[in-house]
C-alpha cells in the first residue's frame, strides 16, 4: 500500500516486510563495530536520539557543526560497510517512486527510546540533493512530523510502524520534518542518503 504524502514523497506501508528481522540483526552487527552514541549539537545540546552509521560516509555532529565523515570519530576506523541487504532495499524503494539508480553512500541509523525525539529540521548536509532520502522504520511505532519547505508551515503528523518505508525526493526533499517524543519501547530508523556528489 502506497500513501502519497506530496510531490516525490510517499509511505510504502510494510514495504520492508519479511526483511525486518534480518535488518535488525544487521543493525546489531553494525553497532558492535561502530556503537550508538549521543551526538552533541553545535549549540551544545546532547541529542536524545542515539546514532551510528554505515556506508562510505557517516553523518556526525559536534560543537564545530554538522557534516559527513569517512572515519567514525568514536573508533578512528571507517564506518562499517553498507550491507547489500540495506542498499538493495533502499534502491528498490526509491525506484517505486521513479528515482531509478539510487546508490546511497550513507546510512544514518537512529535509535529512539521512550522520550527521545528529533526536532523539526531539514536535511541539507548532502552534496547530492537531487537524490532522494529513503527511511525505514523498525521496532516501536512513532509519530513523524512533516512540515513544508519553510519553517512556519503547517505540520502534519504521520504514524510510522515497523516495516514502513518512506521515500522523500524531488520537491519534498527539503521539507522540514521531525519525530515526536517516542511513547514507549525502542525504535530504529535507517535513513539512506547520497552524501557525496
Ligand atoms: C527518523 N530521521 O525517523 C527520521 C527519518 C534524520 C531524520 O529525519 O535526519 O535522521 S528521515 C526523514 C526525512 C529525511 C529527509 C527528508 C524528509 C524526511 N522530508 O522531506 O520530510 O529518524
Ligand atoms: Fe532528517
Amino acid at each position: 500500500r502506497t500513501v502519497v504524502l506530496g510531490e516525490g514523497a510517499a509511505v510504502l506501508a510494510g514495504y520492508a516486510g519479511d526483511r525486518v528481522e534480518a535488518l535488525l540483526e544487521t543493525v546489531a552487527t553494525i553497532a558492535e563495530a561502530s556503537p550508538f552514541r549521543h551526538l552533541v549539537t553545535p549549540g551544545g545540546f546532547v541529542m536524545s536520539v542515539a546514532m551510528t552509521n554505515c556506508g562510505r560516509q557517516g553523518w556526525v555532529s559536534d560543537r564545530r557543526g554538522y557534516r559527513y565523515e569517512r572515519v567514525d570519530p568514536l573508533t578512528g576506523r571507517d564506518w562499517p560497510a553498507m550491507p547489500e541487504l540495506f542498499a538493495s532495499l533502499a534502491r528498490q524503494a526509491a525506484a517505486e517512486l521513479g528515482f531509478d539508480g539510487f546508490a546511497p553512500d550513507a546510512c544514518l541509523i537512529n535509535r529512539y527510546v521512550a522520550g527521545a525525539r528529533l526536532s523539526l529540521h531539514q536535511d541539507r548536509d548532502e552534496a547530492s540533493p537531487e537524490a532522494p532520502i529513503v527511511s525505514v522504520s523498525l521496532g516501536a511505532p512513532a509519530t513523524f512530523l512533516w512540515g513544508g519547505v519553510a519553517r512556519g508551515e503547517r505540520v502534519r503528523r504521520i504514524r510510522l510502524g515497523e516495516g514502513d518505508v518512506v521515500v522523500w525526493g524531488g520537491a519534498s526533499r527539503m521539507v522540514f520534518h521531525g519525530v515526536a517524543p517516542l511513547h514507549a519501547g525502542e525504535r530504529i530508523n535507517l535513513t539512506f542518503r547520497r552524501a557525496a556528489a
